[in-house]
């Protein structure tokens, strides 16, 4: 945002702008190879080969994004004072009939955006559909889709606005990547990125090896048991584990929320977050699996009171940060962090974690027997063990936790940047969130 925006806003020409672009009558067309559905929505793509569509191919993968803006419930809300954070942010249209999909996606961000989940081979078709800001009718900003870290061939689709596609309001844009590294990555929009990434365009996004259906045992493990899922391709059962959770540290300064919303001048230089949260909630609302944070009361009314009740909103907060695992199993811990401001820590008192990646990439010596490597990855092992991770903005880490030797009860992933366990100005709160071992 800025002065000339403003100034534009006041301009007849805005108004006539504004007309031109109503989101509401957009049209919709996303790419989906072997989609055969009239709809044209990815969700139609057959399950399994069938007579008559041969574009089918089990590798495509599709999914639909809405770019726009809405609100979260922050954890320090009372029932008769809710606390609503307006946010710029992504929402999930994937199986939306393209004739509703700009409604469905106005006023419909989460926080964080709907997690990407992947398979190394996969051909993943991303649609991005930018359906405008309803609060801020002013700011046409475009928005884009970044996959931060991912080893991408072509510059249109990397998101960074300088050298590839962005995507104005009304306007959609397939992106393709084929999909070859696993890892832990993330995902944001790359315009304006200071602005539109403290204001919440932030996602979960991994993929899975290849090596994922094959059996190893793990030797370093006290158990015998084979592990058929893993962080990466480690050819020896080490990254193993047998279920895991995407954790995404974030964090909000309240006040340049505000003053976004009010269409006032954003102090970048003064930003200072007040609101630590993990995948987009603040601790209690991390722990609880069952019930998610209020729906705004914005986006209720927008929503959940016309006739189309497949447009309701159930959150806007949909991802629990809770941990449940029983005793014995590995627990893989993708953690990633989207925050703009600062680093932040993440312990885990009386859990034992290990880190076998980082930012994307097992932690591993290289072999120089092995011109392959890169492939099979047969180096040294450079695991570490510790009870804290500390992550820069922008980086990950894949951690496990091997809860054999851990007695059941609750424990907790928590920030040690102590004055990060609030929400707001409301302490015992914030960057923490419950690992029940059962
Ligand atoms: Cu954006």
């Amino acid at each position: 945002m800025n002065k000339s925006k403003l100034l534009l806003l006041s301009t007849p020409l805005a108004l006539a702008i504004s007309g031109i672009l109503n989101p509401a009558q957009a049209a919709v067309n996303i790419q989906c190879p072997g989609d055969k559905d009239a709809l044209n929505t990815p969700s139609s793509i057959d399950a399994t080969p069938t007579l008559g569509n041969p574009g089918y191919d089990p590798k495509v993968k599709c999914k639909h994004l809405a770019a726009g803006d809405g609100f979260i419930t922050m954890a320090d809300s009372t029932v008769t004072t809710p606390n609503e954070m307006y946010i710029l942010g992504f929402s999930d249209l994937t199986g939306v009939p393209q004739n509703k999909a700009a409604n469905h996606g106005l006023l419909a961000a989460t926080s964080t955006a709907p997690t990407i989940e992947l398979n190394e081979g996969d051909k993943f078709y991303l649609s991005l559909t930018n359906v405008g800001m309803l609060k801020r009718p002013d700011l046409f900003d475009p928005h884009s889709v970044h996959f931060h870290g991912f080893p991408n061939a072509a510059s249109i689709f990397d998101g960074e606005p300088e050298a590839s596609a962005t995507i104005g309001m009304g306007s959609t844009f397939t992106y393709f990547y084929d999909i070859k590294e696993p890892g832990t990555y993330m995902y944001h929009c790359h315009v304006e990125a200071s602005e539109h990434m403290q204001m919440g365009m932030l996602g979960n996004l991994y993929v899975h090896p290849a090596q994922d259906g094959s059996s190893y045992d793990d030797d370093t493990d006290v158990e015998v048991k084979d592990y058929t899922k893993f962080a990466y391709n480690d050819v020896d059962g080490s990254t193993g584990y047998d279920v895991e959770y995407p954790i995404q540290i974030g964090s909000f300064d309240s006040v340049f929320h505000a003053e976004h919303i009010a269409v006032q001048p954003l102090p970048f230089a003064d930003m200072k977050d007040d609101y630590a949260v993990l995948n987009g909630r603040g601790y209690p609302d991390t722990a609880n699996d069952t019930t998610p944070p209020a729906v705004p009361s914005e986006v209720a009314a927008l929503h959940n009171t016309n006739v189309d009740t497949t447009d309701d909103i159930a959150t806007t907060q949909p991802l629990s940060s809770k941990i449940t695992a029983t005793v014995g199993q590995r627990v893989l811990l993708r953690i990633s962090n989207l925050n703009v401001t600062r680093n932040y820590t993440l312990a885990a008192m009386g859990l034992p974690m290990k880190v076998v990646g980082r930012d994307a990439r097992i932690l591993r010596a290289m072999d120089v027997n092995n011109p392959l490597q890169s492939l099979t990855q047969t180096g040294t092992d450079l695991y570490y063990e510790t009870n804290s991770v500390t992550l820069g903005s922008g980086e990950t880490a894949d951690v496990l936790i091997d809860t054999t030797d851990v007695a059941p009860g609750k424990y907790f992933i928590y920030t040690t940047n102590l004055n990060y366990l609030s929400n707001g100005a409301e302490d015992f709160g914030g960057m923490m969130t419950e690992f029940q071992v059962i």
